[in-house]
């Protein structure tokens, strides 16, 4: 595989649409997951196992498999139940960090304050299938149990064996329930219930295309968190960088999916050059190179050259990335320009992977320039707040006149009377 540099300045307007107006191939599986998620609202668990077997080719015994967990975290190895407890650890003390207080204050005698509660039920979507996501347990699960959330679902994709691993993180996460299902019919599934899985009212997490199509499809029906489809990354460089990182921590997110996005810019040709070198290097030793080489030669992908740091940036923005690692010396100048970016990577020593399982900050990010309007899963996706106010005689008739003039204005005498019958017979 070669990949070349491209100048900024050359890129025509289908590039920049494949780059900037990516999908990912969501809307191509739109119709065909809209019949997946509606034979499981009228079928149930019935199309949840006829599912498995035509997809996972999978005959699924129990779809809830809650009761492996615990027996899967006593024997899986020691240091791979280490490694989980530390993640576990990890995300738990910055999601803690997260929680909002309740609060209220007085504004001229009107008392007004926030109070922030949980909800309730909530379904947590792990990938599987290709390749298994014990940290997406961790970070779905920990944040909703930190948010006080009553009860957590999680599904992922069935195996012959399910694998030990996964289920030992959503024991470790503090997961309710664990169910066999994958795919659109398990967003279904958390969506509208079955007889076996019980109806959540969030639903979260990331997955592929089909995942990713299904939250589209259930939105309005039941809550959701964004679209976290297959994995993106934007790293900006400078001539400090080091080519080989760079390239690395591409090819790191090209693994995940055939139709994950990665890009470098940078305002130096020879580091492009540099990096597209170091790219097809490095693909050679890669186990995954299949799934890499198909999203590093997708239109999505590429490596390009600025005529500065400030195109560079600009280009940054408008690719708004899942994820933006700033390999520069100038990295925190840079990132003060940027506002659009799911989870920031800063210096070389800060690989995407590291924050995917352990430093402490989530990896369900929202992809196809989601950032541009939302941030990632955090204590507060799982959080409502309500408002509360309480008015003592004063100050309700400080605000008496603004109150009754707009609902006459608005024709609702109706409410102009409950201001006014606080003070009948006064005047
Ligand atoms: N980079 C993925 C998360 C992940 N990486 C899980 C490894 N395991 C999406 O942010
Ligand atoms: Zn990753």
């Amino acid at each position: 595989m070669t990949i070349e540099a491209e100048a900024l300045a050359d890129l025509g307007p289908a590039r920049r649409r494949a780059l900037f107006e990516r999908d990912a191939g969501v809307d191509a599986v739109r119709g065909d997951v809209r019949d997946i998620v509606s034979r499981v609202r009228d079928e149930g668990d019935a199309a949840l196992r006829e599912f498995a077997r035509e997809f996972d080719g999978v005959d699924v015994g129990n779809i809830d498999v809650t009761d492996e967990a615990e027996r899967a975290y006593d024997e899986i190895d020691d240091d791979v139940r280490d490694a989980i407890e530390t993640a576990v650890a990890n995300v738990r003390e910055f999601h803690e960090a997260q929680l909002p207080a309740d609060w209220t204050e007085t504004f001229d005698g009107r008392e007004l304050g926030r109070r922030f509660r949980p909800v309730e039920r909530v379904g947590a979507y792990v990938p599987g299938g290709a390749a298994t996501y014990p940290s997406s347990v961790v970070m779905t699960v920990v944040p909703a149990t930190v948010a006080g959330v009553e009860q957590v679902a999680v599904a992922t994709p069935p195996a012959e064996v399910m694998h030990p691993v996964t289920l030992a993180a959503a024991h470790a996460a503090g997961a309710d329930r664990v169910y066999a299902a994958g795919g659109a019919q398990a967003i279904a599934a958390l969506a509208y219930g079955t007889e076996t899985v019980d109806r959540t009212q969030l639903v979260v997490g990331p997955g592929n295309k089909w995942v990713t199509a299904a939250k589209a499809e259930v939105r309005g029906d039941v809550e959701i968190d964004f679209l976290a489809g297959p994995s993106e990354v934007c790293v900006v460089a400078d001539e400090t960088s080091d080519p080989s990182f760079v390239a690395a921590d591409m090819l790191a997110q090209a693994e995940h999916d055939p139709e994950a996005s990665v890009v470098a810019v940078t305002d130096d040709e020879d580091t492009a050059n540099e990096i597209c070198a170091a790219l097809a290097d490095g693909l050679a030793d890669r186990e995954r190179a299949d799934v890499i080489e198909e999203a590093l030669t997708s239109e999505a992908s590429g490596v390009f050259h600025a005529r500065s740091m400030s195109e560079a940036v600009l280009f940054a923005e408008e690719y708004a990335a899942e994820h933006l690692s700033i390999q520069a010396a100038a990295d925190e100048s840079i990132l003060e320009r940027i506002d659009n970016a799911g989870s920031v990577f800063l210096g070389p020593y800060t690989p995407v992977a590291a924050g995917d399982y352990a430093t402490g900050t989530n990896h369900v990010l929202p992809t196809n320039a989601g950032a541009k309007v939302k941030g990632g899963l955090s204590v507060d996706t799982f959080l409502r707040a309500s408002t509360v106010q309480r008015l003592d005689r004063d100050a309700l008739a400080d605000l008496r006149d603004t109150v009754t003039t707009l609902a006459d204005a608005e024709g609702l005498e109706g409410h102009e009377y409950s201001v006014d019958a606080r003070f009948a017979g006064e005047e």
